[in-house]
């Protein structure tokens, strides 16, 4: 493989066109909007956008129930934006990847419209039927929308599978031609010059293969490799068609089984998300204790030559801690949503970090701390300026509200009660959490998360280097070591907001002569003897 590795050491953000930006003063963001906005997302250091589904869709579920896959929604621009897009975000050092949801379509897809036809249409095995639903079925995703996995089409008289919503069918990806149709639609978007995809729910996407009994592998895990072997040929497909294309897969299982996913070199996954270690910052930061996320990440695989790692703290979902006991899961409920309406389907909190961690110097070590990684980082929109939710909003839309630009709200010019989804922020306010206030001050979360998003950029040692976790000092803090060829990285983290003393000494054969760095304000402390640093409340320090 000897693909350009630009996906190493870029710095990631995801945002979904129609809150990023309006136009066109309907409402609605849009890829001309988005356009506008990359020389600002260039200035904050971003070298990868990620877009949310911008496809025609029924709106079940935000866009990841898709109509039509081979073209643009005609509410937020044209396949011709989206190449204008590509060209001035390349023009400013920005790739674009976007969403990849084929494990299921709409109901209202033509494919799916058609397979409900009768039971000898020639797409009916496009999708998964059954005469029964099985008798232990994958529990539902959206457990206050739904019961079951599988749902009766009335029609023919026969069930049909669907991890997420009734709306959103699972494709047979066991099928010739609808491995075609996967095939048909990532070549139509390489084409088009995108750089890459991020994989929509991998585990489902690669193994819902009807077996004797009609069955799905309705359980989600790993069957026999096949799902393996089919990523192993999207990844071939994809390779040939574009020397650059990187695939991140949405994975959410332990470690253990995200190896599986990212497989031999080049034939599975670039890039996963660490969901483990997330859910386990989470439960450190509620305890005050470094011990949860320190053990996670000591255990982890460390990445290799030909994968990697993509940390991030929220995103567009629920902050989902399905992989907390329920006592840990409580444990984080009880911290961070104390209220039944900040929690979504009894395993995650529907709540952004500003509001959900309250200190704002709790907020800012979260994000220093996901830049001091190896790992690819991947931002959400309104991060940067420490956006809050609306929890006026359904379900996990309370995360998603239109990007503050300005006092006025700068979305769009329609009036706010016009635009896309309600009206912005709750307690949060409007003023200094925009863009125009945070970008005009030195000392806001904004110009923090450009000089973390910079330096991390700047330094491509830093993604090629490898994670050793550190014993020792308070029990709140968080240490550990990048360790690269020529250049290595000390990180120290108070996750405790109690701060604290922290003694570092150097080995004895390099402490002679020896001076660490600051990373941030270059300042050089002599380390020949050993070296004291006071952290402050959930202070930290990179040298
Ligand atoms: O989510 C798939 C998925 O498996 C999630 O349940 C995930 O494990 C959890 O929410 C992590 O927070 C993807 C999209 O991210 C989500 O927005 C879609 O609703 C879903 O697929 C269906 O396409």
């Amino acid at each position: 493989d000897t693909a350009d590795l630009w996906w190493r050491h870029a710095v990631y953000y995801c945002l979904d066109v129609e809150i990023f930006q309006d136009s066109d003063g309907d409402g609605v963001g849009d890829i001309p909007g988005l356009i506008s906005r990359v020389p600002y997302l260039a200035d904050l250091g971003i070298t990868c956008l990620w877009l949310m589904p911008f496809f025609p869709t029924e709106h079940k579920d935000d866009g990841y129930d898709v109509t039509d896959y081979f073209t643009v929604d005609p509410r937020v621009g044209s396949l011709g934006d989206l190449v204008e897009l590509i060209r001035v975000a390349r023009s400013h050092g920005i790739r674009i990847i976007i969403d990849f949801v084929m494990n299921h379509t709409s109901d209202k897809h033509p494919w799916f419209e058609q397979a409900r036809r009768s039971k000898d249409d020639p797409k009916r095995h496009w999708y998964v039927w059954r005469d029964e639903p099985p008798e232990d079925p994958h529990p539902p995703f959206f457990p206050d929308q739904e019961d079951s996995t599988w749902s009766l089409d009335e029609k023919t008289g026969q069930y049909y599978l669907h991890h997420f919503l009734r709306y959103q069918p699972d494709l047979n990806v066991e099928h010739p031609q609808v491995r075609r149709e996967i095939e048909k639609n990532l070549g139509l978007w390489l084409e088009i010059g995108v750089a890459g995809f991020r994989f929509d729910s991998v585990p489902f996407l690669f193994s819902s293969s009807p077996t004797e009994s009609g069955a799905g592998d309705e359980d989600g895990e790993v069957a026999e490799y096949d799902g393996l072997e089919h990523l192993a040929r999207v990844r071939g497909f994809v390779s040939r068609r574009s020397g650059e294309a990187v695939l991140l897969g949405e994975v959410n299982v332990t470690h253990e089984r995200q190896m599986d996913w990212f497989g031999d070199p080049n034939e599975g996954l670039h890039l996963q998300f660490d969901f483990p270690s997330m859910q386990r910052l989470y439960l450190a930061l509620a305890r005050g204790e470094a011990a949860p996320l320190a053990e996670m990440l000591r255990s982890r695989p460390p990445a290799d030559a030909s994968h990697q790692w993509a940390s991030f703290v929220r995103n567009h979902d629920e902050l989902t801690l399905d992989q907390l006991s329920d006592e840990e899961r409580d444990e984080v409920f009880e911290a961070f949503a104390p209220d039944e309406d900040m929690r979504v389907y009894g395993r995650g909190i529907r709540r952004r970090l500003p509001p959900m961690l309250g200190d704002e110097r709790a907020v800012r070590m979260v994000y220093a701390f996901m830049f001091s990684l190896p790992d690819a980082p991947v931002l959400f929109y309104g991060e940067e300026i420490g956006m809050g939710e609306n929890l006026d909003l359904h379900g996990r839309l309370a995360v998603r509200t239109p990007m503050q630009w300005s006092r006025e709200g700068g979305f769009s010019t329609a009036p706010p009660e016009d635009w896309v989804r309600a009206e912005v922020q709750g307690e949060y306010g409007r003023e200094h959490v925009n863009v125009a206030d945070q970008r005009a001050d030195p000392g806001s979360l904004w110009s923090h998360i450009r000089r973390l998003s910079r330096l991390y950029r700047d330094t491509p040692q830093q993604a090629w280097s490898s994670l050793e976790m550190l014993d020792g000092g308070p029990a709140g803090l968080l240490s550990h070591v990048c360790r690269g060829a020529e250049w290595s990285m000390l990180a120290l983290h108070d996750l405790s907001g109690e701060g604290g003393t922290v003694r570092v000494t150097l080995d004895a054969d390099r402490s002679a002569d020896a001076f660490l760095t600051d990373r941030l304000t270059g300042e050089r402390i002599d380390a020949s003897a050993s070296v004291t640093f006071d952290l402050e409340p959930y202070g930290w320090r990179w040298l």
